[in-house]
């Protein structure tokens, strides 16, 4: 980014205060804020006793060899006796843990014992395949109950998880598994995705035949799918059924140190090999445990949580098995897409468990609204009561639709920012506590300490923009990168010294609240402004004909770069639309009329879909090679790469 900070052009006046019968109740007042001002170490010393530890920890923070922290160094636990057995211990065994919802309609309900009774089984599995403390495991599993008895088995006897989302090729699996120095892959024939089957089990059979993969003695196959001739290696594969459900149910938890890593998981980045993000115990958990239950105001007792994450993403670790189990929730675990059999499954699955609370990504939410309001209407959505958004910037008329068309007009939306590296939630508001404004995450989480900066690491005043950093170090901080110490440094401490940079673009409004805006590296430059993706991206998504819409700067002679934008019609709006030109005119005005002359693009392109990661973030980089002409770059963490396809048949040949 140039010397200029970002341009402050979106205004966002609506205001929502938290629903009163909800503050009245809340887990978390804003007393909290005071109490972790006076005294941030004590704060989260005082949250590290909501687990129960083997050794109380008499250190809270250590920070004498910054950036490498250690937090709790001194007390021992273990994880998934923390997430299991003393729910079990305290009498809550009959509670359901999990409401799993395969994707054909089948189910499986699953109690805190009989939870307890399946990873003990999983436990054992692992030690007779050889499994120790420290050794890794790698998971590349479909979202089925046997994904979350693997990682808390695994975190049972200390061997770390290193999950690989089910959608990733059999490359990416072998990049990751020789990364890690995997010992075992647990997988499963396959599983359920948009109506149909979808084999996992030859994935990892190729994964295995490229080299530096040659120390996976084991693969764990769970049969979900039932498909026939799955290809056998003797010696090398055991079925889940046949090794698993042999064992003892019985099984002691050791206590490991609270700095015992718990897991790695790999984040792609655009750039170079994929970083295996390194995770521990006591202060990971401490954080998950505590935000989840700040933020989603948990009440074990009555509340149905939902996050629709894959597990193979942070948000499902963090917010499906370590933070949600450790309190003792009880859940729905789903395992198919939203759209099948039709665009209605998630309300009905919300109706049908009476989902209090609901856990989602911006994209899904467009995807709802592209859908058409009179889909969710037709369910009853009473019971829910908190709605949280998380993976990128939500634009503020998608939040007011999540409101208004999920909510009843009355939950409280916490928009939630985070990222693998910090582990847990670091900046959202709170839904007892904060009159929310629709499109901003606003305030640090009480003990975490967040600001934005200028080029020249000077805290911006207020109604400023810049770059998101974080000023101190928090309990479930990434502890390094896998194998890679120097590339820690490099890339999170040393763009400014003694800060983490998160690399996300923020600003700073009036009232000092902060608004994130994308990723660093999408920010445009024109005319001499930075301009934020995302501000263009929300004007447009404001208008009543736009569900959702990717911006980026292409190169361009006069301004350096000029906005280009990709849009995707409403479902009322695609049906009536019969004159594209005078739609884009009047997008164009409108974008000018919200954020000024300056943010009028100079394209906009009506497209059927845009190109999302899997996790489902937008790839803007592979549509600024469109807007360019470029030959498209790496289309390999695509979902589906015929979008591009469809994308570029719709370009005029010359811009
Ligand atoms: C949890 C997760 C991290 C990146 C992050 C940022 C974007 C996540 C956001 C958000 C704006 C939010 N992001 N939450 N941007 N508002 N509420 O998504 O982790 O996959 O590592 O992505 O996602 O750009 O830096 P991860």
């Amino acid at each position: 980014m140039s010397n200029e900070s970002l341009a402050n052009l979106l205004k966002e006046e609506r205001r929502f205060a938290p629903p009163a019968g909800l503050a009245a109740k809340a887990n978390v007042t804003a007393e909290a804020y005071e109490q972790a001002k006076a005294d941030r170490l004590g704060f989260w010393a005082e949250q590290a006793r909501r687990l129960s530890w083997a050794t109380e920890p008499t250190e809270t923070l250590d920070w004498s060899n910054p950036p490498f922290a250690k937090w709790f160094a001194d007390g021992k636990l273990n994880v998934a006796y923390n997430c299991v057995d003393r729910h079990v211990e305290n009498g809550l065994g009959d509670r359901v843990a999990l409401h799993f919802e395969g994707e054909p309609g089948d189910t499986r309900t699953i109690t805190y014992a009989e939870l307890q009774r399946e990873v003990s089984k999983a436990a054992n599995a692992l030690t007779e395949l050889g499994i120790q403390a420290g050794d890794r495991v790698a998971i590349y599993l479909p979202m089925i109950p046997e994904a979350v008895v693997s990682m808390l088995a695994c975190a049972r006897i200390g061997a770390p998880h290193s999950l690989v989302f089910g959608g990733f090729s059999a490359d990416a699996l072998a990049t990751r598994i020789n990364d890690a120095d995997a010992r075992v892959v647990i997988t499963a024939d396959g599983g359920y995705r948009r109506g149909k089957p979808s084999a996992l089990k030859p994935a990892v059979d190729e994964a295995l035949t490229r080299p530096g993969t040659e120390k996976v003695r084991s693969v764990l196959v769970v049969r979900r799918t039932g498909q026939e001739g799955v290809a056998w290696t003797e010696g090398r594969d055991v079925w889940w059924h046949d090794l698993v459900d042999r064992q003892s149910d019985q099984h002691t938890p050791q206590a490991f140190d609270a700095e015992h890593p718990l897991f790695i998981l790999y984040t792609s980045g655009t750039t170079g090999k994929p970083k295996g993000i390194l995770h521990t115990s006591g202060g990971y958990l401490t954080q998950t445990s505590y935000t989840h239950h700040a933020v989603f105001d948990l009440k074990p007792e009555t509340d149905v949580f939902w996050c629709t994450a894959d597990v193979g993403w942070v948000t499902g670790h963090s917010y499906i098995v370590y933070g949600p189990l450790s309190n003792g929730a009880t859940e729905v675990l789903y395992e198919g897409t939203p759209d099948t059999p039709h665009q209605g499954r998630w309300w009905e699955i919300v109706q049908k468990y009476g989902v209090t609370t609901l856990y989602t990504a911006p994209t899904a939410i467009r995807a709802a609204m592209k859908w058409g309001d009179d889909i969710p209407a037709k369910f009853d959505l009473s019971s829910l009561r908190i709605l949280g958004s998380v993976g990128e910037p939500i634009n503020p008329e998608a939040w007011v639709w999540y409101r208004k068309h999920i909510g009843a007009d009355t939950t409280p939306v916490v928009d939630t920012w985070w990222q693998t590296e910090t582990g847990g939630i670091m900046i959202s508001p709170l839904p007892g506590v904060t009159e929310t404004k629709p499109g901003s995450a606003q305030v640090p989480l009480p003990g975490i300490a967040a600001t934005v900066v200028d080029d020249d690491a000077h805290e911006v005043p207020n109604g400023s923009g810049g770059y998101l950093v974080l000023t101190e170090p928090w309990p479930s901080m990434l502890r390094t990168i896998w194998g890679d110490d120097q590339r820690y440094i490099d890339t999170y401490w040393s763009r400014f010294e003694g800060r983490y940079f998160a690399g996300d673009g923020a600003k700073k409004d009036d009232d000092g609240d902060i608004w994130l805006l994308g990723r660093v590296d999408d920010v445009m430059l024109v005319s001499g402004h930075n301009i934020s993706t995302t501000e263009v991206e929300s004007a447009l998504v404001s208008h009543p004909s736009i569900a959702e819409a990717a911006v980026v700067g292409a190169n361009d002679p006069q301004t350096t770069q000029a906005i280009c934008a990709f849009v995707i019609l409403r479902g009322s709006a695609d049906a009536a639309q019969t004159d594209e030109a005078a739609l884009v005119e009047e997008l164009r005005a409108h974008v000018a009329k919200q954020l000024g002359p300056i943010a009028k693009p100079k394209r906009i392109l009506p497209v059927a879909e845009l190109p999302k990661t899997r996790s489902g973030k937008i790839m803007r980089r592979l549509l600024r090679d469109v807007a360019e002409n470029r030959t498209l770059g790496d289309v390999t963490t695509l979902t589906d790469s015929s979008v591009m396809d469809l994308i570029q048949a719709k370009l005029p040949s010359a811009p």
